[in-house]
């Protein structure tokens, strides 16, 4: 049994297009409490965090939106994370769009330091999100959360990363979407880049157990950071930045099953969902499933069996 700890963020300053702060709402609506625990887990909703007063912050450049928002949300996000897991809880982060994953992953990077554990991530995502604010061009920071963890200069304007993790610790899944200038950038860095391409030859199992094996050798605290673009938009299509080639329903509960075998995921990131877009809830109900998965869901409870 888990005992998971709900952390609504209702942030949408991380990208320009409005109707991400719903999205913890619909993840309720959806029924994320009674999924997690008709699987025997506890659950605990600590409701949504708010916004603090507004630091006056500024970046080199211009293209940059809503600096200080965000600044403000990665502040309170990164304490509230470790605090769930200081608790002992497995923190679930409905949001709000990806700059969220600046404050979260922060929080756990904070709480593994103090724990004396390596912290892993792995990055489900159409997109690689390894801007800094100096080289956005659009100027939404939900496309920079990577380049902050691995530790990339530009982010003065935000909380020292605590630890910044190192690259052979990140793990970049289902990857379609990458500017030139992240791509230079991520030449530089050891990170493993499973794209599309990766998993169409190798399939989604093999590069993902490999990384898994890593984090468990390591006696590591893993996070997970899911962006709903990670689905191929024909079954999710409510968020703002569809890239087609996405994972499929089967490969996306596979990946879930698989994080659950493993036992090592201790938070989790729930990112991009815009409630506005979507179709009768179906892409909120998609999400919560795969969480289901992630917690244990299968069709027959039995050992996984070999008819080779
Ligand atoms: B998401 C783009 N690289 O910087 C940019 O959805 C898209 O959190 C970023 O992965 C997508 O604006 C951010 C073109
Ligand atoms: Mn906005
Ligand atoms: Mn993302
Ligand atoms: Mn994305």
């Amino acid at each position: 049994m888990t005992r998971t700890v709900l952390i609504g963020a209702p942030i949408d300053s991380g990208q320009r297009r409005p109707g991400c702060l719903m999205g913890p709402s619909a993840y309720r609506v959806a029924g994320i409490a009674q999924a997690i625990r008709d699987l025997g887990h506890g659950v605990e909703d600590w409701g949504d965090v708010a916004l603090p007063a507004l630091r006056d912050v500024a970046c080199a450049n211009p293209a940059v939106d809503q600096l200080a928002e965000t600044v403000g949300w990665t502040e309170v996000l990164a304490d509230k994370v470790e605090d769930a897991l200081a608790d002992g809880a497995m923190p679930v982060i409905l949001g709000g769009d990806h700059s969220l994953a600046l404050g979260t992953v922060a929080g756990a990077a904070a709480h593994a330091r103090r724990a004396g554990r390596p912290l892993f991530l792995l990055w489900l995502d159409a997109h690689s999100d390894f801007h800094t604010p100096l080289t956005t061009t659009s100027g939404n920071l939900h496309g920079t959360p990577v380049a902050y963890i691995a530790g990339r200069e530009g982010f003065e304007a935000f909380p020292p990363f605590p630890a910044p993790i190192p690259a052979d610790r990140i793990c970049l899944y289902g990857i379609r979407s990458v500017d030139p200038a992240e791509h230079a950038a991520l030449l530089k860095h050891d990170i493993a880049i499973n794209d599309m391409r990766v998993l169409d030859e190798q399939g989604i199992v093999a590069p993902l157990r490999a990384f898994l094996h890593r984090v468990r050798e390591a006696g590591g605290l893993l996070h997970v950071s899911l962006d709903v673009d990670f689905l191929d938009p024909s079954i999710a299509p409510a968020v703002g930045t569809t890239v087609p080639g996405g994972t499929t329903f089967r490969e996306a509960h596979l990946v879930m099953e698989l994080l659950h075998e493993s036992g090592l995921v201790t938070s989790l990131d729930l990112v991009e969902l815009n409630p506005f877009l979507d179709e009768r809830g179906r892409t909120a109900r998609l999400m919560v499933d795969l969480v289901g998965s992630l917690m244990g869901k299968k069709v027959f409870d039995r050992p996984t069996r070999s008819f080779a």
